[in-house]
């Protein structure tokens, strides 16, 4: 008698049941459709990943995988994220955030996430605004956007999240758009196997606040060069690149941060314990 072999698991199984509430037409459904994607390529079991978000119309993506989730606060999802794969180096951990969540209040968090290299992989859907508090400028956005918020534009230059990703000392720095999911799939694919800390930056159209970014569709285009494992040299590339090359820029060869030198953290129970009052 044969033995019954298990049916591989499809983007679908990753889906929940609760109903986006983003706009129509907003780019963070695509993002949602990559990552269910990657996971299915990656036949990783919904209950051995978690993704972890903070607070914005992007971070609202856990609760539309049937993975583990949790909904953070406003610019910590990368310390619930390495706290959470520090205990529980079997889970494979996404953290999801957005330009305002990632780059402004999570700023900080984000230098040291890069440093710390824990293993584990940080998407940031970035729409050059803060969409959920109705457009405010973020540090992506452009100088020179004139919204009702900042009448004129802030006169500000943008945050290059992706030169201070490698300056910081993340693993692996890829740059991806929602409009193409099954290209943003295998990038997110990529970043989940690659060890130690994955920044992967999604250009994601903020259609009601940003409604420009229609246009992103017809600016971006696949990087002219592949990979390198050179942080200087990607570094180089991405000050003097137009914004928009999409794909794998930096893959490092960091070994993954390990609490106290090679020593895995105890048993949760141990850890637990030890809070006892
Ligand atoms: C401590 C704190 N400060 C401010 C806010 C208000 N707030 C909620 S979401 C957000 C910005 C979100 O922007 P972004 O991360 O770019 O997400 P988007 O909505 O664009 O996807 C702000 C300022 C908050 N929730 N908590
Ligand atoms: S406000 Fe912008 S980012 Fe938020 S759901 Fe709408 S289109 Fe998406
Ligand atoms: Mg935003």
């Amino acid at each position: 008698m044969s033995a019954t072999v298990p049916s591989p698991l499809r983007p679908h199984d990753y889906k929940s049941d609760v109903k986006p509430v983003w706009c129509p037409g907003c780019g963070d459904y695509h993002v949602l459709i990559a990552l269910t994607r990657a996971l299915a390529e990656l036949q990783v079991p919904p209950e051995k990943v978690a993704v972890v978000s903070g607070i914005g119309c992007s971070s609202r993506i856990p609760a539309y995988t049937t993975c583990y989730g949790f909904h953070g606060v406003h610019g910590r999802s990368l310390a619930l994220g390495a706290g959470l794969k520090l205990v529980r180096p079997d889970l494979t951990v996404v953290v999801a955030s957005g330009d305002g969540d990632g780059y402004s209040i999570g700023g900080n968090h984000f230098l040291h996430a890069c440093r710390r290299n824990v293993d584990m992989t940080y998407l940031v859907m970035d729409n050059h605004i803060y969409g959920m508090t109705k457009g405010q400028p973020s540090p992506t956005t452009e100088p020179d956007i004139d919204t009702a918020l900042a009448p004129g534009g802030t006169g500000l230059r943008p945050f290059n999240p992706l030169v201070i990703a490698l300056a910081s000392g993340a693993n692996f720095v890829a740059r991806a758009f929602s409009g193409n999911p099954p290209e943003t799939a295998g990038i997110i694919a990529e970043a989940v196997r690659h060890p130690g800390f994955s920044f992967v930056e999604i250009l994601s159209p903020c259609v009601t606040y940003r409604p420009d970014q229609k246009a992103w569709k017809d600016r971006v285009h696949r990087a002219p060069v592949d990979a390198t494992d050179d942080a200087a040299r990607a570094a180089r590339r991405l000050m003097t690149d137009d914004g928009f090359n999409l794909g794998v820029l930096y893959r490092g060869n960091r070994q993954p941060y390990r609490p106290h030198g090679n020593e895995q953290i105890g048993e949760l129970a141990e850890l637990e314990k030890e809070f006892e009052l």
